[in-house]
């Protein structure tokens, strides 16, 4: 760290990466690298949250442009799109042949967007979605997905591996995002389910960790169902012997029930729509798994 970078008359050492945004995932990225021996400059909106990782040894900057101009490598870990843009916007001219990787969680389309952004100002970017809470990083157990710059990607792979383990989708830097909000699409409708059924049962006087106790097994045996859905939905064919049919998959009795006990049926009312709208185009002999072409935007 001999080389000092000079901006806003604010003098810092340069550095391998510099992290933008300090919160609890910054944070941990950040940790994450010095821990891994990277030396880093961190900078956060509101002063102050820099003092544990500054005590760890990583430099902070006061501006954004003397945060950015400190590293090859800028990571930014921020709130929401809004607040990436807005924050980036101060350092365009600054990040001029530097890498950003943008971890904050957005939309495809505003990955996209960033990455046009970053190309028009000469920045190699590369989008990130963590599949992981702060704790896991640092270790294998977490996942982070990337797309945009291959070349990026690949320069970068020894340091992105001291997060988490890394998995490159392509150069349209939509992917990563997609793949990352679709996982939790799946992730926060099997809690809604969760929390449908522990409505149910507390009509009886369950508590919810007692729902909690049998219902975390049942869902842990039911995942093994996924892969057989899989080649089906692959296959194309809801035709194939052995599948639970729609008609079978009938659900109205459970929006009847809900609805008995005082509970709002809505969660479960959505997949019945589901399945009555192939029943009624004549498919309620097929499997179950057809209820994805009634997802399927172009189908
Ligand atoms: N934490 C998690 O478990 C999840 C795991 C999956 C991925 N997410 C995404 O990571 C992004 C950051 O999440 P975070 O947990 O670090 O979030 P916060 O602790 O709330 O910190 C937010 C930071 O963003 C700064 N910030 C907010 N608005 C602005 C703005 N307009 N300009 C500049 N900075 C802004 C905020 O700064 P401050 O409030 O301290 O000044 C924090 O540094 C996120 O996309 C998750 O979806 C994490």
């Amino acid at each position: 760290m001999d080389d000092v970078s000079e901006t806003n008359g604010n003098s810092i050492p340069s550095t391998d990466v510099s992290v933008l945004g300090l919160g609890a995932m910054g944070s941990a990225l950040a940790t994450a690298l010095l821990e891994a021996g990277r030396s880093v400059t961190v900078w956060n909106r509101t002063p102050g949250r820099a003092k544990e990782l500054v005590a760890r040894g990583a430099s902070a900057a006061d501006s954004v442009p003397a945060a950015v101009l400190a590293s090859p490598v800028v990571i930014a870990c921020l709130l929401d799109h809004s607040s990436v843009e807005e924050t980036l916007g101060l350092a365009a001219g600054e990040l001029r042949g530097r890498t950003l990787v943008n971890v904050t969680t957005t939309t495809p389309n505003e990955a996209r967007a960033l990455a046009s952004w970053a190309a028009e100002h000469g920045i190699g970017y590369l989008d990130g979605a963590i599949m992981a809470v702060p704790a896991m990083i640092g270790s294998r157990a977490g996942q982070i997905f990337y797309s945009g710059s291959r070349a990026a990607y690949d320069a970068l792979l020894p340091t992105l591996e001291v997060w988490a383990t890394s998995e490159f989708h392509g150069e349209d830097a939509g992917r990563a995002s997609l793949v990352d909000l679709a996982m939790l699409s799946g992730m926060y409708q099997m809690f809604t389910g969760f929390f449908h059924g522990a409505a149910m049962v507390a009509s009886m006087g369950m508590s919810a960790a007692g729902f909690a106790a049998r219902q975390a097994p049942f869902l842990a045996a039911m995942t093994e169902g996924l892969a057989g859905y899989a080649e089906v939905i692959d296959g194309g064919n809801y035709t194939v012997a052995g599948q639970q049919s729609l008609e079978f998959s009938d659900l109205s009795h459970i929006v009847r029930a809900s609805e008995e006990e005082g509970v709002d049926p809505s969660p479960i009312a959505a997949v019945q729509a589901l399945i009555s709208e192939q029943i009624a185009a004549g498919r309620g002999s097929e499997g179950l798994a057809r209820v994805y072409e009634s997802l399927r935007s172009d189908s």
